[in-house]
């Protein structure tokens, strides 16, 4: 049997076998359960896998492969993301057809993918430009229209100038297109939207029974956005008409504004109301205004035209604004106060106007500090605030008294849902919540408007005028009136064309192609072809349903095989994808759901993130002419350059891999260098799963060394291997290092199988290694011709081999053949544990003298409680014992013994 980790001579022959025998084809056999692990969807870019990116597929890879082991029929499949403006770009730039070059990108990750061992099903393999993949994402597109949840709308987009395109609104970050970090623009045109707004409070509720990271679920609520508030109307008056009670002078027609708020409770502290520049009342007060507040408003709508939602919501404290010249009228106490134009306020959330309550809110402080509007406290600050703000012989009372009189010298605001209203007339005096209740009751009894639950989030924009992608399966007529695509007629093919660059007019360059665009309506009339294609979120929103079912031609799927395999049991892949696709994807499947089509609400019960992989990377100062880019600490260098630069002035810092950095590793070379099974070792045992990584050659090799060393511990017990073992070890009486070598490989298997379940890919390793250690000390003295011994060691030999395989299933092959084991371990039997005989003999109870550790104490571990008392009296717990009298003893068996002594 071989003895020393050689990956050249034997890790190649493996995978050719593997694939000669078509090892990883889905299994499909009725009477077993099922285990569905997938990774996200990758694009499959031109630079290739690093080793970096092999950190989501190898733990998949490992719980997949043990759950084949324990009997699942498990689906693991992989496919490409391939269609969107990455790809084209890519395409443009390398002046290759996108469609030839996503395929041979595809192709190369398949060979990294093989060359780590990753045991997918290629057979179900296809990419999302697949013609008999998006005719289905083409039926959806229907579906969804059908359901009146497609719709088309003139609407102000973000607008790349770069890419000129149009970007949903989690592209632009910081107001740049996140692409290109071009600055993002305004533009209207006719966009198709997904109404995603009808699910907000099905996609949140849901949320909870999901086996998910915390975290991803509280940003997928956040970007939700739910708030419980109240909508009313506020009159809008002239201030000089202030005199008569309830019959002011109006602002034309539209003499109200709608507000919402959360904080009904603040109604009294309401100094001023603002509404969004692009509100409609803004054109008929500005009619209205004279000419010179009039061109100031103007100028202020034309300000705030060219900045981003995100600019205008940063938290910084500068709040611009202009008054409006009217006056909106508090309904809760006939107060008139200042309308302000401002952009802090939003057009798209809630009803683009608010009443403000500096008092309480810091936006609203900060607007009403720089613009001189007044502050009312109306809520009643609490000791914290209070004691915040004491001031040497100053008692609460005093801070009180000072801060109504002065509320504009506490900053920042008190802000609290559960304070007790004061300044509020007859509310003075409720608290919280049922204040908001009665004031929201007695705005609904006036008529003046209604309780309102808002959601943050918006209709799923999923136009592209772009060509690299899935087109809209819908015709226009002559009165351009829009019809969908008979099913019969699908896919609406993309054309296969030389010239796909966007034109620098915005639209798609698909209305160039007329061959294509012309076409006829269901009536037989001239039509013209929709023009936009779709965003690649709506692609992945449904490929793991194809999985099931890649190859259906008269179907998306079959409903019977979504019945079997989903939900997907385990989603493994980066936490940046945290609201879109994960949103998008839960969305269509619940449209699939009220269909009838799939027969679950949810389609990813588990998901996992992995923590990325840093690389140790060059940076030097800037010498002089040069200048950092903002947030940019040093200038990168290149490993090439590092070489000849003096090492004082470079300054190595860990990033994370990625080509930009040019510290990338491919899996090539880490397979070359150290071998497929000690990468894979590696990447598992280096930190938790989640945990972001420090790539590092020695830790490679690290694992190199112990594959070794295990190899030559398999290749010595070798000889007293008898496979027939199962059938005798438990009619042996048991020696003293039989039972050690089974409890040993017992607990070994018990902690493996949580281990892997838990995704604690590390811990899996180092158990596996420390177990290894034991059994190399154990079977120094173990006797071949004691039987027991020697189906302890048969025993042992096989599941060590089996418990590696998932982590290294080169070396474990190799091994099991060695051994003379028929066929692969990936169809072998995941060894069973014994609980009984994992229990550890001995344990290793903490003595405590007044809860202080003082000593340890190893004990058999069913000790009786006077055992463990007389135990613990060791010679180093002994003299704290003697400085007083023992009052009491705490004894937790297996545990602790604690002496109390005083
Ligand atoms: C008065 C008030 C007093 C408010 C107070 C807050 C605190 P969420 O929770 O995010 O829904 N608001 C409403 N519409 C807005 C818009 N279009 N643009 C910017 N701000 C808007 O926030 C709702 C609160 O944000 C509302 O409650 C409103 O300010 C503001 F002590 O009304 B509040």
């Amino acid at each position: 049997m071989r003895d020393r980790y050689l990956p050249g001579e034997f890790e190649a022959k493996w995978r050719a076998r593997w694939a000669e025998t078509d090892l990883f084809r889905t299994r499909e056999e009725d009477t077993r359960p099922k285990f569905y692990g997938l990774d996200f969807f990758p694009y499959p870019s031109g630079a290739g896998l690093s080793v970096g990116h092999c950190r989501n597929y190898i733990p998949t890879d490992v719980i997949c492969r043990m759950k084949v082991m324990q009997g699942y029929n498990v689906l693991h499949p992989m496919g490409f993301d391939a269609f969107g403006l990455p790809a084209e770009n890519e395409a443009i730039k390398t002046k290759r057809h996108p469609s030839e070059m996503i395929v041979s990108y595809g192709e190369r990750y398949r060979q990294q993918l093989d060359l780590v061992g990753v045991s997918y099903d290629w057979s179900r393999c296809f990419y999302s430009s697949d013609p008999n993949y998006y005719k289905w994402t083409q039926w959806i597109f229907k579906l969804l229209y059908e359901r009146g949840l497609a719709y088309r709308k003139n609407a102000e987009v973000n607008w790349c100038p770069k890419d000129k395109t149009a970007l949903a609104n989690e592209e632009v970050v910081g107001g740049l297109c996140d692409r290109c970090g071009t600055p993002v623009e305004k533009k209207a045109i006719p966009q198709w939207f997904f109404k995603i707004t009808d699910y907000a409070q099905r996609l949140l509720n849901d949320l909870d029974d999901l086996d998910w990271p915390e975290g991803i679920k509280m940003q997928q609520r956040n970007w939700i956005g739910r708030s419980e508030g109240v909508e009313f109307d506020m009159k809008v008056v002239l201030a000089q008409e202030q005199t008569a009670a309830d019959d002011f002078q109006v602002i034309g027609k539209a003499n109200k504004i709608r507000v919402f708020t959360t904080r009904i409770d603040t109604i009294f502290g309401m100094t001023f109301c603002v509404v969004a520049p692009e509100h409609p009342i803004v054109a008929t007060i500005k009619k209205r205004a004279e000419a010179q507040k009039a061109a100031e408003i103007e100028a202020y709508q034309a300000k705030a035209k060219q900045l981003s939602d995100a600019d205008r919501t940063a938290g910084n404290n500068a709040k611009s604004g202009v008054f409006s010249g009217v006056y909106a009228v508090n309904p809760a106490n006939g107060a008139q106060v200042p309308l302000y134009i401002a952009d802090y306020v939003l057009m798209g959330y809630g009803t683009g106007a608010i009443m403000a309550v500096p008092a309480h809110d810091q936006r609203d402080l900060d607007f009403a500090l720089s613009h001189g509007v007044p502050v009312v406290p109306v809520l009643k600050p609490d000791e914290e605030f209070l004691a915040q703000h004491k001031e040497e012989g100053f008692d609460s009372e005093q801070v009180l008294a000072r801060y109504l009189a002065e509320p504009t010298k506490f900053y920042p605001p008190f802000v609290s849902k559960d304070a007790e209203l004061i300044n509020s007339g007859e509310y003075s005096g409720l608290v919280g919540e049922i204040a908001r209740l009665t004031l929201g009751q007695w705005i609904e009894a006036c008529e003046l408007g209604e309780r309102k639950i808002n959601y943050r989030l918006r209709d799923w924009l999923i136009s592209r005028q772009r060509y690299w992608g899935c087109p809209i399966p819908v015709v226009y007529d002559k009165e351009n009136d829009l019809e969908l695509v008979s099913d019969d007629l699908l896919p609406v093919e993309l054309p296969f064309v030389d010239h796909y660059e966007p034109s620098d007019d915005g639209s798609s360059p698909l209305s160039r192609i007329s061959d294509w665009l012309n076409t006829t309506t269901q009536d037989g009339t001239l039509g013209r072809r929709e023009t936009d294609t779709m965003g690649g979120f709506a692609c992945s929103s449904w490929y793991f349903l194809r999985f099931v079912d890649p190859f259906n031609d008269e179907q998306a799927f079959d409903p019977k095989k979504i019945a079997k395999w989903l939900p997907v049991d385990c989603y493994v892949g980066g936490a940046e994808h945290a609201v879109m696709h994960l949103l998008y994807a839960r969305f269509w499947m619940k449209v699939l759901y009220d269909a009838g089509l799939v027969p679950y609400k949810e389609p990813f019960q588990r998901l996992v993130n992995q923590g990325q992989v840093l690389a140790l990377t060059p940076y030097r100062q800037p010498r002089d002419g040069e200048t950092l880019g903002v947030g940019e600490e040093g200038i990168l260098v290149s490993f090439k350059e590092a070489e000849s630069l003096d090492p004082d002035s470079l300054d190595w810092r860990w990033v994370r891999m990625s080509k930009s950095k040019g510290n990338v590793v491919t899996p090539e070379e880490a397979v070359e260098t150290h071998g497929a099974d000690a990468l894979r070792m590696y990447e598992l045992f280096v930190a938790p799963f989640e945990q972001a990584i420090q790539w590092s050659t020695e830790g490679i090799q690290g694992q190199v060394r112990f594959l070794s060393r295990f190899m030559k511990l398999m290749a010595d017990l070798a000889p007293h291997f008898d496979p027939d073992w199962p059938l005798s070890i438990n009619h042996h009486e048991p020696t003293t290092t039989s039972k050690k070598i089974r409890q040993n490989t017992h607990s070994l298997i018990e902690k493996a199988t949580n281990d892997i379940d838990r995704f604690a890919f590390n811990t899996y390793v180092s158990s596996f290694m420390k177990a290894v250690n034991t059994l190399g000390d154990l079977t120094k003295t173990v006797n071949p011709d004691e039987a027991a011994e020697r189906a302890a060691v048969s025993e042992a030999v096989q599941a060590f081999i089996l418990v590696l395989a998932p982590a290294a299933p080169h070396t474990a092959d190799e091994l099991w053949e060695g051994l003379g084991m028929p066929g692969f371990t990936y169809h072998a039997d995941w060894p069973k544990f014994n609980p009984e005989l994992a229990k550890a003999d001995t344990v290793t109870v903490p003595v405590q003298v007044n809860g202080k550790l003082r000593d340890t104490v190893e004990m058999a571990a069913d000790a009786t409680n006077q055992e463990l008392e007389a135990a613990a009296r060791t010679a180093k717990v002994l003299p704290y014992l003697e400085q007083g009298t023992v009052r009491k003893v705490v004894v937790v068996p297996g545990k602790l013994v604690n002496f109390v002594v005083n």
